[in-house]
């Protein structure tokens, strides 16, 4: 017989590991330590994998599928895949084991020594999951000039065949993105989103979580993810029939108290595998061709899932393991306590961390430009603030997670990612949120007291890199008109207040 693991992110009927499956065949899938530990995830991101690992089993065994299931609780758990994988295989004796490369480096590199270690054939299938395989992400991007995003998303198109007619992109051009930065107008409510009631194998789920992991971040109270195939379905339905027409119009605008405005809320299931990449950019090409979405709102979603998604993760792993290690910038402050309970007076921050506990989510520029840009002015250590989006966000993986912050957030890759940092003052936040109303800060204020520490730091930032950043052609306007500021007051008040300076009024990384 052949022993076949899934693993928590691979919860595809059609995983390639899956593929062939045998009368006599063991699916293999385990709860461990080890992959609950590796940061101290969000309670929700636990009861989320732990419940739809379990209701996958669950379908696997209804259809007639041996499924050989470890509960974290189980009392011989030992802890870690490979521990696992061992006991099962002196269970079972299979003659060999089928697995589909995992989707994270780490993983990968386990499983490449596991056919030494158990003395079995070990057959690594590929993750045939993606629009893009490794091999031809590395091949279509080779060309210094065809490597970045908006060539590699064209050429995406073009082989996928989505939004595309004859041979020219619908609707005339490839990007929409001018179209799709407006703020939200006063007055124009988000649609009620689709949430789930937990069941059973939920609520034993959220017990066991809150029992074990007690002193993760995050709250369990509003838990409401699909756990399953069918839902993850119906939460996609959801957004194609209610978010997607305002989708691209929305954004990047960002409300006090909206978690989601017209999001997908898809990620936690294309990343653990209920749902696939080509059935939902395929809903949406659909709701366009019924006239039911307009082309801005459905070409900027296609560009997310079709380009960006599939980019980093080509970056991921045509870059692997030197990447991680990358600190182009030389950031190396502590992450602040305020990134784990929300306790600050900057209102922005507060908001996208309040969000990010109760749900386990934020959308793109709630991360980019809110809690990553003052990740960025702060020079927080790339590592320490990689740790806290994996940890937090119900869809953080290594593969996805780390380019993002990696390189878009912290430009700790020096611009392999992105051609510059993302760096923004307040004005940014107060054109595309309504954040700063109630803060206690002034946006309009540069310095002094109660001017916005994005402000300041902002410059500081632009000061303190310029030999790194002072070249780059797209940092000229920057730096041209940091040309015209007094440097001195700056830095001093960006050192006090990075230093948690008393006599800042309300000021310092500390509170
Ligand atoms: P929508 O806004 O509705 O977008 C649709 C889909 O596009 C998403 O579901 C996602 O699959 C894809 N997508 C959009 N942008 C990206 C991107 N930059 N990279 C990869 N996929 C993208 N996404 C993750 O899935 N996991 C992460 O750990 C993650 N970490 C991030 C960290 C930072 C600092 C930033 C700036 C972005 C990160 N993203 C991550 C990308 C993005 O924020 C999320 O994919 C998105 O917010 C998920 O919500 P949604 O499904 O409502 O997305
Ligand atoms: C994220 C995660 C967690 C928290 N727990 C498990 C687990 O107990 N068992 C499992 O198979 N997978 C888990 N995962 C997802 C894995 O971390 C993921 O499969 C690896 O990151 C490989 O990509
Ligand atoms: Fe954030 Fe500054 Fe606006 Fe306050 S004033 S919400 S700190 S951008």
């Amino acid at each position: 017989m052949t022993l076949r693991l899934v693993l928590g992110d691979q919860l595809t009927r059609g995983l390639s590991a899956l593929q062939g499956l045998g009368a006599g065949d063991v699916v293999l899938m385990v709860e461990v330590a080890e992959e609950a530990s590796y940061v101290p995830h969000h309670k929700q991101k636990l009861a989320l994998i732990f419940s739809a690992m379990r209701h996958f089993a669950q379908s696997l065994r209804e259809e007639g599928v041996t499924v050989d299931y470890v509960t974290l609780d189980h009392p011989d758990n030992s802890g870690s895949f490979g521990g696992e994988v061992a006991r099962a295989v002196a269970r079972h004796k299979p003659s060999e084991l089928v697995v589909t490369e995992a989707a994270e480096w780490r993983v990968l590199q386990m499983m490449q020594g596991w056919q030494g270690r158990f003395g079995l054939p070990v057959q690594i299938r590929d993750d045939d999951r993606f629009f893009c395989s490794r091999a031809d992400f590395a091949q279509l991007t080779a060309a210094k000039k065809t490597g970045r995003m908006e060539y590699f998303y064209r050429e995406m198109r073009r082989r996928s065949g989505l939004l595309m007619q004859d041979g020219a992109p619908t609707g005339g051009q490839w990007n929409f993105d001018p179209e799709n930065r407006k703020s939200l107008p006063k007055g124009l409510r988000p649609p009620a989103r689709l949430r789930f009631v937990p069941d059973a194998t939920t609520r034993e789920v959220l017990a066991m979580v809150e029992q074990r992991f007690s002193g993760n971040f995050g709250d369990l109270a509003g838990f409401g993810w699909a756990v399953t195939r069918t839902e993850a379905l119906q939460a996609l339905q959801d957004f194609i029939d209610n978010a997607l027409p305002q989708f691209g119009d929305y954004q990047d605008a960002m409300k006090a108290g909206e978690d989601f405005l017209f999001h997908g809320l898809i990620s936690p299931y294309l990343n653990c595998g209920l749902l696939q990449p080509r059935e939902v950019c395929a809903a949406a090409e659909a709701a366009f061709a019924a006239g039911r979405a307009p082309i801005n709102a459905v070409e900027g979603f296609v560009r997310q899932v079709l380009g960006w998604r599939e980019y980093v993760r080509g970056i991921y792993w045509t870059e692997m393991p030197a990447y991680a290690a990358s600190n182009h910038l030389g950031a190396v402050r502590d992450l602040p306590a305020f990134y784990w309970t929300g306790a600050t007076q900057m209102r922005c921050m507060s908001e996208c961390i309040g969000v990010t506990q109760r749900t386990g989510y934020a959308h793109h520029i709630q991360r980019l430009m809110v809690t990553g840009n003052f990740a960025l002015l702060a020079g927080i250590e790339p590592a320490q603030i990689e740790a806290w989006y994996l940890a937090v966000y119900v869809d953080a993986y290594d593969w996805v997670e780390l380019p993002n912050v990696h390189g878009m957030v912290c430009h700790a890759d020096g611009g392999r990612l992105g051609s510059k940092p993302y760096a923004a003052s307040g004005a940014y936040i107060d054109r595309m949120s309504d954040y700063c109303g109630g803060c206690a800060y002034d946006v309009k204020q540069k310095l002094g007291a109660g001017a916005c520490p994005f402000n300041y730091l902002y410059w500081n930032f632009l000061i303190a890199n310029e030999p790194v950043l002072a070249r780059n052609p797209r940092m000229a306007l920057a730096y041209k008109n940091l040309a015209r500021l007094d440097r001195a007051p700056i830095v001093a008040q960006a050192q006090a207040f990075l230093a948690g300076d008393p006599m800042l009024a309300q000021g310092g990384l500390g509170i």
